[in-house]
This record gives structure tokens, C-alpha cells and sequence, in this order.
């Protein structure tokens, strides 16, 4: 008997163990059932609360993951190992992943808070018709600096290359924005495909090195918050959240031009769960969710009923709502093609190596 007793609990620890085995796998792996979704977002990019609400609302479990660059992110969702049910990639990730055949097209019937958004972010030349895409935030890149490093304050990428700010800048970890900053502050467009432009702004960014301090991450907030360095290249957004914490810093956008990007919700090809992936992309479009959304993590959201729930001094500051007339004249990332792409990537490595 006590044989049989001792075998029933080795079957039942066994049995148990595989079963705690087989969901450890499947969380890994990100499996979604119906009741789980995962979601793989820029870091820093959501407020956490809502996460839960959304949770609380809808019964699905939401796993989530954060990545730091479209690249990283595409090379992820190719390799296939975990389903991501929702992303949220920039418009030339899209136009890449649309053109490898990654994405899942979206039913419009289940977004009805699509109906929000501003048109003039609908429909744009990267996903005509939004067939595969919803905005989710937008914005620039450009300058955050302290005036007292500064004579007069910076108007151009120029500026960043003064002796006076030896090892005193940081840099956001972004390949098309660093060599796009290259290429703007020559003069030549942030697309530009022209290898000899490309080695030339590569030659020029070699020259920024001894005013580099790093370049880093989501780091960057907590850094310039702390005055570790007199200037940034950074998000806007991320700009906004840094002078909410530290009121001697301002932004701007170099004249000779810069960045405008737009973040979107897509649902890769990965997805196990596309209900569920479609319930929170309209989650997160719902005006409540989307302001309070934009008001954590700082940027600029492309919801018109969600922009009129902000606060007046966040919806009209230019800086983080640049007038179409600032936004006419930024660029918007193209989609180079893999091989520019991967040039960009290996430019960009061999800009961080010298800046070591
Ligand atoms: C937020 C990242 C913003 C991404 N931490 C800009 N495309």
C-alpha cells in the first residue's frame, strides 16, 4: 500500500511539474488562447493601468514586451519564436513588414473607435486605406537642451558639433534618427540612398564623438532629468516628459529639417489571437483611454476626441503639437529596402564603435 501511495505522489509531482513546465513554455513562447493576448510595444510607450483595465474589462490576460528600435522589433517578429498579437511599428516598419507579408489585415467592424482619429493621420502614403494599420502616436525629433550651455539657443544640428559641449550631448540609440541627423545637418535628405552622402554624414557624426557623453535608451529621460548632459537628440515625446521633471530644458527642431514619424497598432502575422488583438487596438483608440494614454507617456496622440480632453497647455504647445507648417517641412522615414537598410544599420554600429 505505502508503495502505492508513494508512486501515486511521484505520478502527481511528476504530472504537476509538466504542467507547470508546459505554461512556463507557452507564456515564454507567448502563446495567446483566447483569454491572452501579447503585445509588443516601444519601451516606456503605455501606461500600465491601462493595461490592467483593459484586463479587467475584457477577461484577456495581456503578456507584454518591449522592444527599442523598429529593427529590433522587425527582426523579432520574423524569427516567429513568440506570437505577438498587437505591435505597435513606425510607418516605414510597416510599408517593410506589409511588403515581407507579415501582417494580418484589420476588420474594420471591430475598430468603430477608428472613428476618432484625426484624418489627417488616416490614409497616409504608407498604408493606404489604413488596411493594416491604426495611428497610434507621432511626433519629431530634435533637440532638448539646457540654455545656460548654450550663447544662443540652437536652431540647427550644427550646434550639437561646438567644442564647448565636449562630452556633454547623449543620443538617442536609433540608427535612421543618428544617420538621418547626419545626413540633415549636410544638407542632404534623412532618406537619402546616396552611399557617398551616407559615408559623408558617417564621416561628419565621426567628428561628433568627442562631445558624445553615450548613447543610450529610455535611459535618456532618466539622465537628462538629472542634468547629466547639456543636450539631446531625442523623441518629442520624450522631450515633453523630460521638461515636465526638469523646467530648465526646452526643445526644438533643427531648421535645415528632421524627422516626423507616426506610431501604429498592426497585428503581425504571429497572432494567435486576432479577436482579442482587435479588442485592444480599440481599447486603445477609445478617447478616455487614448488621452490619458498620451498624458502618461508624454507624447503627441493623433486622436482628435482624445487632444480635446487634454489640458490646454499640453495641446498647444508647439513643441509636442507642431503646427502643419513645422510638419511640412520634416521628413518622414521611406522605406529604403532591406539592403539600405542594413547599410543605415552598419553605418550607424560603426558610429557607435567610435564614440566607445
Ligand atoms: C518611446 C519610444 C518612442 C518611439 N519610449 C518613437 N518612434
Amino acid at each position: 500500500m505505502r508503495q502505492i501511495v508513494h508512486l501515486f505522489v511521484a505520478v502527481l509531482v511528476a504530472s504537476l511539474g509538466l504542467m507547470a513546465w508546459v505554461n512556463a513554455l507557452n507564456r515564454s513562447a507567448g502563446y495567446a488562447g483566447s483569454d491572452t493576448i501579447t503585445v509588443f510595444n516601444w519601451g516606456d510607450y503605455i501606461d500600465p493601468e491601462l493595461l490592467e483595465e483593459f484586463e479587467e474589462l475584457t477577461g484577456i490576460t495581456v503578456i507584454y514586451e518591449t522592444f527599442d528600435s523598429n529593427e529590433a522589433m522587425m527582426t523579432k517578429i520574423a524569427q516567429g519564436g513568440t506570437s505577438y498579437d498587437v505591435a505597435m511599428p513606425s510607418e516605414y516598419a510597416v510599408e517593410r513588414l506589409m511588403e515581407d507579408d507579415m501582417l494580418v489585415p484589420l476588420d474594420h467592424s471591430k475598430l468603430p473607435n477608428m472613428q476618432y482619429i484625426d484624418p489627417r493621420f488616416m490614409d497616409m502614403s504608407f498604408d493606404p486605406g489604413n488596411r493594416y494599420s491604426v495611428p497610434y502616436f507621432w511626433g519629431t525629433v530634435g533637440i532638448l537642451y539646457n540654455p545656460e550651455a548654450f550663447e544662443e539657443p540652437p536652431t540647427s544640428w550644427n550646434a550639437l558639433w561646438d567644442p564647448s559641449l565636449k562630452n556633454d550631448i547623449l543620443l538617442v540609440d536609433g540608427a535612421r534618427e543618428i544617420i538621418g541627423m547626419g545626413l540633415n545637418s549636410l544638407g542632404y535628405s534623412l532618406n537619402d540612398t546616396n552611399e557617398e552622402h551616407l559615408q559623408e554624414a558617417l564621416a561628419k557624426l565621426k567628428k561628433l564623438t568627442p562631445n558624445v557623453k553615450a548613447i543610450v535608451g529610455d535611459e535618456i529621460k532618466m539622465l537628462m532629468i538629472g542634468g547629466e548632459a547639456s543636450a539631446a537628440v531625442v523623441w518629442s515625446g520624450d522631450a515633453a516628459e523630460i521638461m515636465w521633471e526638469n523646467e530648465d530644458l526646452d526643445y526644438i527642431v533643427p531648421e535645415e529639417g528632421s524627422n516626423l514619424w507616426f506610431d501604429t497598432m498592426v497585428i503581425p502575422k504571429t497572432a494567435r489571437n486576432i479577436e482579442g488583438a482587435h479588442q485592444f487596438i480599440n481599447f486603445m483608440l477609445d478617447p478616455e483611454v487614448a488621452a490619458r494614454n498620451a498624458e502618461y507617456v508624454g507624447y503627441a496622440t493623433p486622436n482628435a476626441a482624445a487632444l480635446e480632453l487634454l489640458p490646454e497647455e499640453i495641446r498647444e504647445d508647439e513643441r509636442f503639437y507642431p503646427s502643419e507648417e513645422l510638419t511640412a517641412r520634416l521628413e518622414v522615414y521611406e522605406n529604403l529596402g532591406r539592403r539600405m537598410l542594413a547599410y543605415y544599420n552598419d553605418l550607424f554600429l560603426e558610429f557607435k564603435m567610435h564614440a566607445k
